[in-house]
């Protein structure tokens, strides 16, 4: 596999000469600054490219190509965005990179409580609360019907938050489940919005009355419309699993389990329509057999994110160690490295260490956690290798 590092651009603190230094091949990146829906210009794409190079590196693959909110729930303007996103993969196409990544989550990228959650040994990570989710639901968005969403359990525990949590952690909440998570990956709530839940109901509002089969039906409509170009350039589209696998806030959510990616791949029955294989949020919900979907859908899987979970008897996660937790990476490795050898890999969401927590990197995106893990998958990788090379696996 070819070793990747999500960097955010240049103002990214963590600059390209360090990723340069620990082993990094490939970069992972976006043009953060072009406001989700616009063009990519071709020159754009030229100048970061050719900066990303300069460090003797490459950019390998665009994570994300944003797809408008519009483009899911079927907006009168969808067919003149989809246009826009057909011009900016051929112009990434004649730049020379072809892996793209993007997600059809509706309104809510990935979804956290507690973005600095303590370990023993002083180190931090993400975690997911349901009954902290559900009292952003049921008390703070205040949304219509939502508490039918939960378990007594989970309400009940609501109950008891209710009588202590007070307007700090109300904020914390507000925060972590909607600016800092969302900020830097969809555009939809930035840091600065003085009013992300009022931002955050209109965007809800969007979807009412768009069922998973209505949202399966715009999926099939944007992929269909973008594989001549897909087909022309050479681009390989891999959608991002939802993130946690699960229904949550009365959306839609069409990317979380076998058979979820089963439709969406003979939906459009193409090669160019294929899969982050992302462990980490697949892991997440405890009807996936994480290695063995990994063994399903590995030649139509380009791009693979490698992080893993541990998920609780009531549904809570946390993310856990890169050689730990359910997603079972050795074996992932073994997988991808036998059956679709060479694809790009990033490392994810590692914890917080040794000062990462003083330097306000995007929520997940740690630099020394990240580089441990990297350094614990590069083990794996060369373990592997030395199998293969022994006609052991
Ligand atoms: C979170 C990421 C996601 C991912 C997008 C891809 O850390 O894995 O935000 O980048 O869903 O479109």
């Amino acid at each position: 596999m070819e070793k990747t590092w999500r960097w955010f651009g240049k103002k990214d603190k963590i600059t390209l000469s360090m990723l340069r230094q620990i082993g990094v091949e490939g970069i992972v990146t976006a043009l953060h600054e072009i406001p989700n829906g616009e063009v990519w210009p071709l020159e754009a794409i030229l100048n970061l490219k050719e900066y990303i190079e300069s460090y003797g590196l490459r950019w390998s693959v665009v994570e994300s190509l944003p797809v408008c909110e519009s483009i899911k729930y079927g907006g009168p303007d969808r067919d003149e965005l989809i246009e826009k996103y057909k011009i900016s993969l051929a112009n990434l196409g004649k730049a020379g990179i072809h892996t793209i990544c993007y997600n059809f989550m509706p309104v809510l990228d990935w979804a956290r409580t507690d973005l600095e959650n303590p370990n023993p040994d002083g180190t931090s990570s993400l975690f997911f609360n349901h009954a902290e989710f559900a009292y952003f639901d049921c008390n703070i968005l205040k949304r219509h019907g939502a508490e039918a969403d939960y378990t007594e359990e989970t309400l009940a525990k609501v109950q008891e938050m209710k009588k202590v949590f007070t307007l700090e952690d109300e904020h914390r909440l507000v925060e972590n489940i909607i600016v800092k998570t969302q900020g830097f990956v969809n555009g939809n709530i930035k840091e600065d919005d003085d009013k992300p839940v009022e931002i955050f109901r209109s965007l809800l509002a969007l979807y009412q009355g768009i069922t998973p089969k209505k949202l399966r039906e715009n999926m099939k409509y944007f992929l269909q419309a973008i594989m001549p170009v897909c087909n022309e350039w050479n681009m390989n589209m891999c959608v991002h699993p939802d993130d946690p696998p699960l229904q949550i806030l009365g959306l839609p959510r069409i990317v979380t389990c076998d058979k979820d990616i089963e439709w969406f791949l003979n939906a459009v029955p193409n090669p160019h329509n294929g899969l982050t294989f992302c462990a980490g949020s697949l892991s997440a919900g405890a009807h996936n057999d994480v290695p063995a979907l990994a063994l399903k859908y590995a030649d139509r899987t380009w791009f693979v994110h490698l992080r893993s979970t541990d998920v609780f008897p009531n549904g809570d996660f946390k993310e856990a160690s890169h050689l730990g937790g359910r997603a079972n990476i050795i074996e992932l490795v073994r997988i991808f490295e036998t059956k679709h050898p060479g694809l790009p890999m990033r490392v994810d969401h590692a914890p917080l260490m040794l000062g990462d927590e003083k330097m306000g990197y995007n929520a997940g995106y740690s630099f020394h956690g990240r580089m441990l893990a990297l350094g614990q998958i590069e083990g794996v990788m060369a373990t592997v290798k030395r199998e293969i090379e022994e006609n052991k696996i």
